[in-house]
């Protein structure tokens, strides 16, 4: 006796995801563009990263940003403060940003006239590791409050990134953090992906980071 049944097949989120980091990497493709996707815990800097980022690339290189938050458009109004283009992505819940939202965000921002887009994900280490959304590269930013493991505890997007940047570095003599401990954490997963140390209230580092962007465009 035969007995029907249904099979729900799943087409993989990641199987549409895919098709938009396709369509977004000709598009960057046909404007010379080089998009960087800033991933890292929630208030860990990244904002006041690339506020203090475009001074320094902005001289010679025309930048955006696109900023990505669950909710609230604050982060794309501090951008918008340094006169360069910003468009605020709103996931309206979800923890990462997807291919499809920031293709209609590039579709915004004027490609024709820019050398860079700096992707700011949402705040979390772990779930935009997952998705990749067209980027040149992914770059890992922790900051010195957040303790030396997290390369270990948090693999994936340390794994994949094109550099880390320790932020906060202003903050240093104030806590307990070791710099080189941090290091031989990010060893263990990632041999040898540059670690970029930095603090945007003072500067250091800044122009290292920039350099470290604009190698990517060759
Ligand atoms: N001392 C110090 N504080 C910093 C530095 N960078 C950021 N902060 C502070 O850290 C807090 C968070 O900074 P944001 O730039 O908003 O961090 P974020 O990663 O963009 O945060 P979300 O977008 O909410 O994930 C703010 O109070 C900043 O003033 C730094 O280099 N040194
Ligand atoms: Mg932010």
């Amino acid at each position: 006796m035969t007995r029907e049944r249904e099979i729900k097949v799943l087409k993989g989120l990641k199987g549409e995801n895919e098709k938009w980091t396709a369509a977004t990497r000709e598009l960057l493709r046909q404007n010379n563009v080089t998009m960087i996707n800033l991933i890292g815990g929630p208030g860990c800097g990244k904002t006041a990263l690339l506020c203090r980022l475009v001074e320094y690339l902005g001289g010679s290189s025309r930048v955006a940003v696109l900023e990505g938050d669950v909710e609230t458009t604050y982060d794309a109004r501090r951008i918008a403060e340094t006169g360069i283009p910003v468009r605020q992505l709103l996931t309206g819940g979800a923890c990462h940003l997807e291919a499809r939202l920031v293709h209609a965000g590039l579709q915004e921002l004027p490609l024709a006239e820019l050398d860079f887009v700096f992707v700011e994900n949402v705040g979390n280490l772990v779930c935009p590791a997952e998705f990749d959304i067209g980027e040149r590269a992914k770059v890992a930013v922790i900051s010195v409050t957040e303790g030396e493991d997290k390369p270990e505890k948090y693999p994936l997007v340390f794994q994949l990134a094109g550099a880390v940047i320790l932020t906060k570095a202003d903050l240093l003599p104030h806590v307990p953090f070791d710099t080189l401990s941090l290091e031989k954490h990010l060893r263990k997963v990632n041999p040898s992906v540059p670690l970029l140390i930095t603090s945007a209230l003072t500067g250091e580092g800044i122009r290292e980071a920039a350099d470290c962007f604009r190698g990517w465009r060759t």
